[in-house]
């Protein structure tokens, strides 16, 4: 059901390669996004709506979600989902708004200063996927860290759902009014995101969009890169779990279930130092599966390439191979886990000790759910407010601080060949370089 790799004896030179990953083909993907953004750019709306009346058989009299239907679906929203959401969103908004940086001013000579700036990104599309998976849960993880960051105009878009009268999902709508958005559409795939790019008739342009999707939406984003700020490609969702003898087989086998739950392609990953726990894992998943919802699609999660139970050594040789895994989401269940955990380089978000479940995160810890994927912890950060702000040098100096800087500047400007740029100082000075 799952696959052993046991490293014992000795670990291999490159540790990142003893586990897999699934990939999506966003490549093969561009050439059938390519006319569909193209169209949206020339024809607007209209061609919008053409293209969701192919591909999601739903004829849109407007591409805008009317905000009554918003307030309705909240109303119609089950009374306890609604509690933990708003749950969700507060402990979101709690942690969010203390990311916020604070402006930064530096006096770097006597005169002189750089103050970097924080400023909101000033409209942002968020994309928010429809068919299985139907996550509110991402509507608050993507909302919450561009209001929190001060971003003034806030757009999601969700595609439009036949059973649904044409509208997005009613529990993404009831989300989007919890969190005050007002401004939805009901467009999905590469025609929301080319709406979101080039602007139309009905949603003006936006400058950054994020939110999952699937991979046409990816192809989508990167060809349109650069027309817009996107965030981090997101690829299938990964579990890894770093333990020892002290961890409970169950939680760690329910815990992997969690994540396989998402996706066939999905990762589910066992680092241990002992076998006698890879042991009973390996039994625990055998009787949890069976007995769970979605028994095919985790039982295929489990046995792909991309899932697997590593032995090794010890912990020191565990924290190797997690680091070079470099997994979104990473569990630590040893004794003394904070100070493993203190340890770990490379991980999307790392959580500590038996009581912090991913499924905690991915839903009311606090935390951000919107990690990343496939390696990329090694170089890049989850959702954030940083994501929604643009750091703004403002440098400021006085005329003696610029006197003092000009024979350097001059010197490597003609170091470089480039002597307008020295000329540029002294013509303030009447060409004498000050001395
Ligand atoms: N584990 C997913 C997020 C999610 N889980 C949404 C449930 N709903 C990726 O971090
Ligand atoms: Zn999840």
């Amino acid at each position: 059901m799952i696959s052993r790799i046991d490293l014992r004896g000795s670990l291999p030179g490159d540790l990142r390669t003893v586990l897999p990953r699934a990939e999506l083909d966003v490549e093969a993907a561009l050439d059938k996004v390519r006319p569909i953004c193209e169209d949206v750019r020339h024809r607007g709306s209209q061609a919008v709506r053409e293209h969701t009346r192919v591909l999601d058989g739903v004829e849109l009299e407007s591409t805008r979600v009317p905000v009554r239907a918003v307030h309705q679906a909240l109303a119609g929203l089950d009374a306890a989902v609604r509690e933990a959401l708003e749950e969700s969103i507060r402990r979101a908004r709690a942690v969010h708004r203390d990311q916020r940086r604070t402006d930064t001013t530096t006096r770097v000579v006597p005169g002189g200063t750089v103050t970097e700036r924080w400023i909101p990104v000033g409209r942002v599309g968020l994309y928010v996927p429809g068919g299985r998976a139907v996550y509110p849960s991402s509507v608050v993880m993507n909302v919450v860290p561009a209001q929190e960051a001060g971003v003034e105009s806030l757009a999601v878009t969700s595609p439009a759902q036949k059973e649904f009268g044409g509208l997005p999902h009613p529990t993404i709508l009831a989300a989007c009014a919890l969190l005050g958005v007002e401004e939805v559409y009901a467009v999905g795939g590469a025609q929301a995101i080319a709406m979101f790019a080039y602007g139309t008739d009905e949603c003006p342009r936006v400058d950054l969009v994020t939110g999952p999707g699937n991979v046409y939406v990816a192809a989508a984003k990167r060809l349109l890169k650069g027309v817009i700020g996107i965030d981090a490609e997101a690829g299938p969702t990964e579990i890894a779990i770093l333990a020892d003898d002290t961890a409970d087989p169950v939680d760690v086998a329910a815990d992997l279930i969690s994540q396989a739950e998402h996706d066939t392609l999905a990762a589910a990953v066992l680092v241990t130092d002992s076998a006698r726990l890879a042991d009973e894992v390996e039994r625990e998943l055998k009787a949890q599966v069976a007995r769970t919802k979605h028994t095919e699609r985790i039982t295929e999660a489990l046995a792909g390439r991309q899932s697997g139970i590593v032995l090794v050594d010890g912990i020191d040789d565990g924290l190797k191979v997690v680091d070079a895994y470099a997994a979104e989401h990473l569990e630590i269940q040893t004794a003394d886990a904070a100070a493993v955990a203190d340890r770990v380089r490379n991980a999307g978000a790392v959580f500590v000790g038996p009581y912090a479940p991913v499924s905690l995160g991915d839903y009311l810890a606090g935390s951000n759910h919107v990690l990343p994927t496939g390696g990329c912890a090694c170089h890049s950060s989850g959702l954030s407010v940083q994501t929604f702000l643009r750091g703004v040098h403002v440098v400021e100096y006085d005329r003696d601080a610029l006197a003092e800087a000009t024979g350097r500047v001059v010197a490597l400007a003609e170091a470089e060949d480039l002597p307008a740029h020295g000329a540029a100082l002294k013509a303030r000075f009447d060409w004498e370089i000050p001395s």
